[in-house]
């Protein structure tokens, strides 16, 4: 049996809209979430976080269930607006205690925190008063959040992600609109991006001259998928790598190399904004770990004529700016989201990343998929998605074996939660919440990655 290493970080995740509910509870302001669920036709069957999986109330219970599958760390949001209701000024005490408490109990239950600063409930005040990411001032407001969070939470909580998925706050936010803040646009992504990226870097300063005391690490998590040439050509081969640029690269190549992709700056022209020297020189080197979130594999192809409006899986980026058809395979399995099972995409994108990037620690920050479970006589028989996970991290093993260094994986999700614009219909927990009684039960899956724990192997 093929085992992780001693250290491996096992562990769950999931973010404060999602599962907290509590929206206007003790003191805290509105986010975009909550304006943008109100909106109709926005989220499926019109649902909101507002009760979500009421964690804001059962977070005991909900730990105790993390100890009983013996997870490791557990990677959770900070909700912006429960720390800063305005998203600046004036610190709401109740928000953080509530953090304070979650993290006492999970030190108690032997489990590490890992903290996601920005998981996309923006203060409802920063966006109507600054245009949320397009303006600059967020740069500072978000450094001064992030600042109140090491400082009351870094003396317990030594694991910090800045910034959730830049990608899709910056392409469905503000390019396809359908996340908050709802914007379309094909140029405002770009803008969005820099600022992001400029964010996510004062605040790893923040962090790095005034707690370094609390000997703690800090990086930044981005979604890709791989992205398979369609045929051997060259054209194909390119346009994957292309595809593999738009996404990832857009925020890790500021990162790991000083500025965006060449191809990037090439194709774009006026829309991608520049940085400043200085401003290089702020960005490189600002995330200790690469976090990765990962979900499916695509088939990539150069687009021959005029772009087509085809990328309807939901993330194609803006297509005609990449010039990339995507499709997929008709024999691949997929989820409820009709993404694709594709676990050997897993481990190329996991060498894609090592080679791109002079092999960094990894860290897979999310993973995981939807399928229509049902509870049956107080079981759920989740299968599909235990195999998901065992072919998953088994081909995240083989990474490893081959000397990426992937240091820990995290489960997406915890449990059933909101899940934005699928709203509760989509269910990605290792545990099944009735969203009725808010009761929940472990599925087999969860009882298989518990195994999976104990015996450190996807080979159970
Ligand atoms: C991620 N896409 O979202 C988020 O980090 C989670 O909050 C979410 O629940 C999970 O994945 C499952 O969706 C994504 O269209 C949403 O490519 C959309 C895309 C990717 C990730």
């Amino acid at each position: 049996m093929n085992t992780f290493p001693d250290d491996f970080i096992w562990g769950t995740a999931t973010s404060s809209y999602q599962i907290e509910g509590g929206h206007d509870k003790d003191g805290k302001g509105p986010s975009i979430w909550d304006a943008f669920c109100t909106i109709p036709g926005k989220i499926y069957k019109g649902e909101t976080g507002n009760v979500a999986c009421d964690h804001y109330h059962r977070f005991r219970e909900d730990i105790q269930l993390m100890k009983q599958m013996g997870v490791k760390a557990y990677r959770f949001s900070i909700s912006w607006a429960r720390i800063l209701p305005t998203g600046k000024g004036q610190v709401n005490e109740s928000g953080i205690q509530f953090y304070s408490d979650v993290i006492d109990e999970l030190l108690k239950a032997d489990i590490e925190p890992w903290i996601t600063l920005y998981h996309w409930d923006l203060p409802l005040a920063l966006q109507l008063e600054d245009d949320g990411w397009l303006g600059k001032p967020i740069i500072d407001y978000f450094a001064a959040y992030a600042k109140i969070c090491f400082e009351r939470f870094g003396d317990r909580c030594k694991n910090w992600i800045t910034l959730n998925e830049s990608w899709v706050v910056a392409i469905l936010g503000y390019g396809q609109g359908v996340f908050a803040p709802g914007r379309v646009s094909n140029s405002e992504p770009y803008l969005a991006a820099h600022h992001l990226i400029l964010a996510h870097a004062k605040a790893v300063h923040e962090y790095k001259n005034n707690f370094s005391h609390h000997g703690g690490q800090i990086g930044m998590t981005n979604n890709c998928d791989w992205r398979e040439p369609l045929t051997d050509s060259e054209d194909d081969k390119a346009a994957a790598e292309r595809a593999l640029q738009f996404f990832v690269s857009w925020f890790a190549d500021p990162i790991y190399k000083g500025d965006y992709p060449e191809v990037m700056k090439e194709r774009l022209g006026e829309r991608l904004p520049r940085f400043s020297k200085e401003e290089k020189v702020m960005i490189k080197g600002t995330s200790d770990f690469f976090g990765l979130n990962h979900y499916t594999t695509m088939l990539a192809a150069e687009n021959h004529g005029i772009a087509k409006e085809q990328n309807v899986y939901g993330n194609g980026g803006i297509s005609e700016d990449q010039n990339v058809d995507l499709s997929l395979d008709p024999s691949w399995k997929t989820t409820l989201m009709n993404w694709a099972v594709v676990p050997w995409g897993c481990t190329k994108l996991l060498h894609w990343i090592a080679s791109r990037y002079d092999n960094p620690d990894i860290i897979i920050t999310e993973n995981g998929c939807a399928y229509p479970d049902e509870l049956t006589n107080g079981q759920v028989n989740d299968r599909e998605r235990l195999t998901f996970y065992k072919t998953y991290l088994q081909a995240c093993q083989k990474a490893i074996d081959e000397g990426v260094k992937l240091k820990g994986y995290f489960a997406w999700s915890f449990m059933d939660n909101f899940e934005w614009a699928s709203g509760y219909e989509k269910r990605f927990g290792l545990h099944y919440v009735d969203f009725e009684t808010l009761k929940r039960t472990p599925k087999s899956s969860a009882k298989w990655f518990a195994k999976a724990i104990r015996s450190s192997s996807a080979d159970v």
